[in-house]
């Protein structure tokens, strides 16, 4: 079997980076608070009871994706507080992500907030990239999206903690969608709650097969450059009165701001303006 790095809550950017760079994915400990944690569940707590495990988009691909025993839902902002300010604008999560998207991009926004509960008796996902989402701009050594699972509950190998194979992030870009690998080069996010796996866009992983008869609780954070478009339409559902809630900064990460490009290109904008002048 093949490892993680987990570091402590104080691990600096550099210490994260290395270990991204090695393995394409760390486990950082205590990266949520526990209050923040606990407001989380609390805050989710309707939706998770009220959403029914499986898919959704009605498409055979996916349904065998999202998985027929995993609940999955969005609109995380819109919902919670602490979704907001614990984890849309977690300063770690944040450094990774300046780190690495703004290499290649002049801003970024939310990918998407996703809880990810991998049900009891669940199969393991189809191993995958992040960034196979937007085929048409993947490329060799170009990072266009970063990732984090947290740990809403204990993550373990039974009970479906994430699937991730070290060193595949520096393999060739192509569209993964299902990929086998042997035993020692699988590891497997194993972490207490509260604990968040930061993982490149580019590296191969999927959701562990659930044994238990317990639910895993997680929830995806991720970024994607400011030029792509996200998979989760966040302005349409943080619609503009709980924006203008909510900070700057969370705002221009959830649509509510345009993109200027290096060379003069500006694109989402409102009548010629940057969308985020809105909110004067
Ligand atoms: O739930 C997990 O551990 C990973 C799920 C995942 O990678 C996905 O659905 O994109």
């Amino acid at each position: 079997m093949a490892n993680l790095t987990t570091l402590g809550h104080d691990a600096t950017l550099t210490d994260i980076a290395a270990a991204m760079d090695a393995d394409g994915g760390v486990i950082v400990k205590d990266l949520l608070p526990e209050t923040s944690r606990l407001q989380l569940l609390d805050d989710l707590a309707d939706t998770f009871d009220q959403t029914v495990p499986g898919s959704k988009s009605g498409i055979e691909h996916w349904e065998g994706f999202h998985g027929a025993n995993t609940r999955r839902f969005c609109g995380l902002a819109a919902r919670s507080d602490a979704f907001v300010n614990h984890a849309l604008l977690n300063p770690t999560l944040l450094a990774v992500a300046d780190h690495y998207l703004l290499e290649n991009a002049t801003s970024y926004w939310l990918n998407t907030g996703q809880v990810m509960a991998v049900g009891p008796g669940e199969p393991a996902q189809y191993l995958h990239r992040d960034e196979t989402n937007w085929p048409e701009a993947i490329a060799d050594g170009r990072e266009i999206t970063v990732s984090c699972m947290f740990a809403l509950s204990d993550f373990t190998r039974d009970n479906g903690a994430t699937v991730v194979i070290p060193g595949t992030q520096n393999h060739p870009a192509e569209v993964i969608r299902g990929a086998q690998f042997a035993d020692e080069e699988t590891a497997y996010a194993s972490m207490p709650a509260g604990s968040g796996m930061i993982y490149s866009g580019r590296v191969i992983h999927g959701a562990g097969q659930n044994t238990t008869d317990s639910w895993r609780y997680g929830m995806h954070v991720s970024f994607v450059v400011g030029w792509l478009r996200p998979e989760e339409a966040s302005p349409l559902v943080v619609d503009r009165s709980r924006a203008t809630e909510l900070p700057e900064r969370a705002r221009e990460l959830l649509g509510w701001s345009s993109y200027h490009s290096e060379t003069g290109g500006r694109t989402w904008l409102v009548d010629f303006e940057d969308a985020s002048l809105l909110f004067d």
